[in-house]
């Protein structure tokens, strides 16, 4: 439409998808920064906001979260939808037509997308168990691994798997006897069969009198995702004893 065409004017100010309201999306804040657009990057309105409209956004209530640059949106701070669950933010957007004065308010919703910004964390740190030595491989020997991840959908996820000891704590004590304590890697000794659940079993024959204490190391992860942590403090002592 050209700006001399009378339905054109007409329509300024009107919402130019035929809605009656005006949905963006924007991702949460990376780190620190809050130069990320919305998308579409701009407002669909009618009107030059230069010299046709005026466009002004409105916060009842509360602090303004945008502000105006032409017909695109600008974030004043920085966005954490973990923290506040925050999974869109609702305010107003006011046009007045500059010749008629005619003022409309459209209702404006943002949409808040998650970012896979929060590592998972176990909690109740250290595990640890004991366990006879005749436990037969399959069996469960602790459930209660948990690792919280802030972030929401798939970016919060947790997987459990074992991994590879550091070395940190293997080997023997320099007691005799029935006070010797042997410690070995507990990777190949015991699974996660079911990622999605902390569950540890036995995958191997124990044997009390060469091993009486193993160190687990037990990583969450978030599938697909840029991180990955290895919890080397939260490795889970489980203790072989003879039944
Ligand atoms: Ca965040
Ligand atoms: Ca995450
Ligand atoms: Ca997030």
């Amino acid at each position: 439409m050209q700006s001399n065409d009378i339905s054109y004017q007409l329509c300024l100010c009107e919402e130019s998808t035929g809605q009656s309201n005006i949905i963006l999306d924007i991702e949460e804040s990376r780190g620190s920064g809050y130069e990320q657009p919305t998308t579409p990057e701009e407002l669909p309105v009618y009107g030059n906001p230069y010299n046709e409209t005026t466009l002004e956004v409105i916060f009842p209530g509360k602090a303004p979260l945008f502000a105006l640059d032409g017909k695109k949106l600008r974030l004043l701070k920085q966005l954490d939808r973990d923290t506040e669950n925050l999974s869109h933010v609702v305010f107003q957007l006011a046009c007045t037509v500059k010749a008629t004065n005619k003022k409309r308010i459209i209702p404006i919703i943002v949409r808040v997308s998650d970012v896979n910004d929060n590592a998972p964390k176990f909690i109740n740190t250290p595990y640890e168990t004991t366990v006879p030595e005749l436990t037969p491989v399959g069996s469960t020997i602790f459930q209660n691994v948990v690792a919280v991840d802030a972030d929401a959908g798939v970016n919060g996820l947790v997987e459990y798997s074992i991994a590879p000891g550091d070395g940190n704590g293997i080997g023997s004590n320099n007691a005799v006897g029935r006070d010797r304590i042997t410690t070995a890697d507990g990777y190949g000794y015991f699974s996660i069969n079911l990622p999605h659940q902390g569950q540890v079993t036995v995958n191997r024959t124990l044997d009390f009198e060469r091993t009486q204490r193993y160190l687990v190391t037990i990583l969450a992860s978030v599938i697909s995702q840029q991180f990955h942590y290895l919890l080397k403090d939260s490795a889970k002592a489980i203790k072989s004893c003879n039944s």
